[in-house]
């Protein structure tokens, strides 16, 4: 019974046509994102800008399954008094939740990170359940660099990723397992050919950890980067080769089980996300859904529009009504760029 329902939730989250909205910035992403706009990251602003988002009905009725938030944004209420987890719920939504606690320097292993927040995950998890979570999310970093990632970084991460779903299914709780293998990569010879590599070694680790910690694969969400050259790359790759690549090493490491995988967008500009998205979902079927768990490339644009003044929050609504739009296409391998001029 208590799997069923998590396997339900899960499939929910995946649902074609739906993808999950990260709204789950900390303090520090956050008041970077407002820096750009020149807005104080205030607790009234934030609350402000995610009311905002939560409240656009087209984008999230149609477009958006499930939203992850800070813990602050969990225990917020919207100006009119009502919790911005039951306004996403309203609007058919499943609220989430982050709960790690960041990716702070790996001792002994300079220039990586593990990420922490094991201590202490199963009471919080209770606490968020009571709050209106129904699943989480845990985000691990690794960076390609000179003689990087180690195996040791990447044994960690997995294993601190495999403890925390185990927790959160224990608590009826959907883990989204976020391995992110970061696109920042400072060498140039960071070239597609070496993400996918490095994203297989990941990956295959992962899974070996999940079985290891008992975690029902029916019942979690995979977050993963795309297969894709670093910024810094001397090369960078056709959107073809990213889709194809992501999609082999996909069908090489994670299981049939899994019912869906929902990509982070990890610095692409929003047109490539969903460009990127809209060719592997074109490529199926596959065994697990593909779709999307943006946070700059379905937020980029509505934060510009919105630049922290109430007279644009309708602007700011249509511009995330249109990026969740094109994205929902793109899970159905339906979006092209004359999407987006027809909507526009
Ligand atoms: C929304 O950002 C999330 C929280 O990041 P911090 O812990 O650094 O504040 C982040 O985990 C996000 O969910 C993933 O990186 C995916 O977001 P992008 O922008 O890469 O799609």
């Amino acid at each position: 019974m208590m799997s069923k329902k998590i396997e339900e939730i899960a499939a929910a989250m995946v649902t074609p046509g739906k993808g999950i909205l990260a709204a789950d910035e900390s303090s520090g992403t956050i008041k970077k994102r407002f820096d750009s706009i020149n807005v104080d990251s205030t607790e009234d602003n934030r609350r402000d800008y995610r009311q905002m988002l939560f409240t656009s009905r087209s984008a999230m009725r149609k477009h958006i399954s499930g939203v992850i938030l800070f813990d602050e944004t969990i225990r917020q209420k919207a100006a009119n008094g009502k919790n911005l987890v039951d306004i996403i719920g309203a609007a058919g939504s499943i609220p989430g939740i982050k709960v790690d606690t960041g990716a702070k320097e790996f001792a002994g292993h300079p220039g990586e990170k593990v990420t922490e927040g094991l201590d202490g995950l199963r009471e919080r998890l209770k606490e968020y359940h009571r709050l209106g979570a129904r699943f989480a999310k845990w985000r691990a970093v690794i960076d390609i660099a000179e003689g990087l990632p180690t195996w040791g970084c990447i044994k960690a991460n997995a294993h601190a990723l495999a403890r925390y779903a185990a927790l959160c299914q224990e608590q009826r709780i959907v883990p989204i397992v976020e391995p992110e293998v970061l696109m920042d990569g400072p060498v140039a010879s960071h070239n597609i050919n070496r993400c996918a590599k490095v994203t297989e070694w990941v990956l295959n680790t992962v899974f070996a950890e999940l079985y290891e910690a008992r975690v029902r694969l029916e019942g979690m969400v995979l977050k993963p980067n795309m297969v894709i050259a670093g910024k810094n790359a001397r090369t960078k790759a056709k959107p073809e080769q990213v889709a194809e690549q992501t999609v082999r090493c996909l069908k090489a490491t994670v299981p049939a089980s899994v019912p869906g995988i929902a990509f982070l967008s990890g610095g692409q500009s929003d047109i490539e996300a969903t460009h990127h998205l809209s060719l592997m979902n074109a490529m199926g079927p596959f065994p697990w859904n593909l779709t999307f768990s943006y946070g700059r490339a379905l937020q980029a644009a509505a934060l510009k529009t919105w630049a922290g003044k109430p007279d644009n929050v309708a602007k700011a609504q249509e511009a995330f009504a249109h990026r969740a739009h094109m994205n929902g296409l793109a899970t159905k391998g339906k979006w092209s760029k004359a999407s987006e001029k027809r909507a526009a």
